[in-house]
């Protein structure tokens, strides 16, 4: 009996999985759009995201990483191409980094270059929300192989019945619908329906490894989501209102709430409630969708060989500051959530809390799958964070928004305060402080302490106690901004002939 149970272990220690870690890994990268860390693994008290959770728990949750600007275009193109957004020349957008800097190789595109397969579904780089569904949007052809843009019931047939605080518009402007169509007839739940599609294929062709991007349009607005049972899910009386707030409190420069638009205050407590439950049942409906890809990933066998990432491309306001949506430097906007399972690391459920960027994405997974990444990518590899939650790195994330800028900058001119000049906020994030220089400083500082204020409610960069504190951050993030640029010090410009119509952009 015990030579047979000895042979038996000896035969199972030498049985090679059929998705052996010798081979080269798979990527599946999942992408959220304008969520932020309202989540249950990120202890959100509220949140129904089972899926997500699940994901946290088998893999390593980032704490505080931050997006390099808070806008999606800017920061998906950030993220895809390694580089901070004054290197890859896309500041707004409906743009592509094609445009200004060509020759660039994408995320994606590296694992291409390796031989990988790579797919996307849905929305990577900018999409217009929900205008472009079920096109490429403002894509990256030489990113992938295979692109699939399906368009649900949340496209076209259910527009005319999203509420909206701006009549016509849904894409920019707080918009929800509670619809009586199943997950399987929306965009998002499409999308991981293809995605099982990709994933059963790439199951039966091992020796290629593959990229599978897969970016979800929900919590985007309009928050139209199934209302059974996600929107039962969170009872509209349950909701929490945020207090209102002075909207210009003295020790608050005017540019730190430059995304305040008008027609936000047309929310009463009411119309605030809806559309939290309405934020909140796109997440958890996103949810579901996540675990289905997740599943599918499972089923297929796929799991012991695939590095799963999880992220969104900014955070979110809900009220806080007074502010809803994007486009602000406070931790609401600039934070979002990130989590990586990486089969053959250490981390499983572990958490890291030094500040991590989206920039690190690109230089951890070709580390992981030992592939060739371009010499100047920004980030850093996550890799030890992955192995220990105590390894430092960095230490820090930059962000940076805009303000001001003229007409084709739509979207970023929200600020009355600057004239029309394009202004940029830098915001620095360590463990402690999050420190904020508004066109260095001349339209305003910020500092904020987060062991005693995690909300962001008190500036202390004024304070006389913090001049030190203020002088050590201030130098830092200023070095911090000059490094985001190319090595020639010049933001790359868009070339001539633009690949997107400029009138597409819907702000
Ligand atoms: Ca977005």
């Amino acid at each position: 009996m015990k030579r047979i149970l000895l042979l038996a272990t000896l035969l199972s220690s030498f049985v090679i999985p059929h998705s052996s870690f010798s081979a080269q890994p798979n990527v599946l990268f999942i992408i959220s759009d304008d969520l932020n860390n309202y989540l249950g693994c990120y202890g959100d008290p509220r949140a129904k995201t089972p899926n997500i959770d699940k994901l946290a728990a088998r893999g390593v949750r980032f704490e505080r990483s931050y997006c390099t600007f808070p806008l999606c275009g800017p920061s998906r193109n950030s993220m895809l191409c390694g580089l901070y957004p004054n290197s890859t020349g896309i500041l707004s957008n409906a743009q592509i980094f094609r445009q200004t800097i060509p020759s660039h190789i994408s995320m994606s595109q590296a694992f291409r270059q390796a031989g990988y397969f790579a797919a996307r579904i849905g929305k990577l780089y900018h999409y217009n929300v929900p205008k472009s569904i079920g096109t490429n949007g403002h894509d990256d052809p030489g990113s992938w192989e295979l692109e699939l843009n399906p368009a649900g019931v949340d496209r076209m047939e259910e527009e005319p019945k999203i509420f909206t605080l701006t009549p016509g518009q849904f894409g920019g402007t707080l918009s929800w619908y509670a619809s009586p169509k199943d997950d399987g007839e929306h965009t998002d739940g499409l999308m991981a329906r293809d995605a099982e599609w990709v994933l059963e294929r790439c199951a039966k062709q091992k020796d290629r490894p593959f990229f599978l991007a897969v970016g979800f349009f929900r919590p985007h607005t309009p928050y139209v989501a199934p209302k059974v049972p996600y929107f039962g899910w969170y009872p509209e009386a349950e909701m929490p209102v945020h207090p209102t707030v002075d909207k210009n409190p003295p020790e608050v420069p005017a540019a730190a709430l430059g995304s305040h638009k008008n027609e936000q205050d047309k929310l009463t407590d009411e119309l605030r409630r809806q559309c939290v439950q309405a934020y909140y049942a796109s997440i958890s409906f996103m949810d579901a969708q996540v675990g289905r890809v997740v599943d599918s990933l499972d089923k297929n066998g796929l799991a012991d060989n695939t590095i799963i990432v999880f992220t969104s491309d900014h955070g979110y306001h809900m009220g806080e500051h007074g502010l809803w949506q994007k486009m602000s430097l406070f931790e609401g906007s600039a934070r979002v959530p990130m989590l990586i399972v990486a089969p053959g690391t250490k981390g499983k459920g572990t958490v890291v809390n030094t500040p991590v960027s989206h920039l690190d994405l690109y230089p951890t997974l070709t580390e992981l799958a030992g592939i060739k990444a371009p010499a100047n990518l920004q980030g850093q590899s996550l890799v030890p964070m992955l192995n220990d939650p105590n390894a430092v790195g960095r230490g820090w994330a930059l962000t940076q928004v805009s303000r001001g800028g003229g007409k084709n900058r739509a979207t970023v001119s929200r600020d009355k305060t600057s004239d029309g000049k394009r202004i940029f906020g830098y915001s620095l994030r360590t463990l402690r402080w999050r420190y904020t220089e508004w066109d260095e400083g001349n339209a305003g500082t910020e500092l904020y302490d987060h062991d005693n204020d995690p909300s962001e409610l008190v500036n202390l960069a004024a304070k006389p106690e913090h001049a030190k504190t203020v002088a050590e951050l201030s130098a830092q993030v200023r070095a911090a901004a000059k490094a985001t640029f190319p090595a020639d010090g010049k933001t790359p410009e868009l070339k001539e002939g633009p690949l997107w119509a400029p009138t597409l952009v819907d702000p």
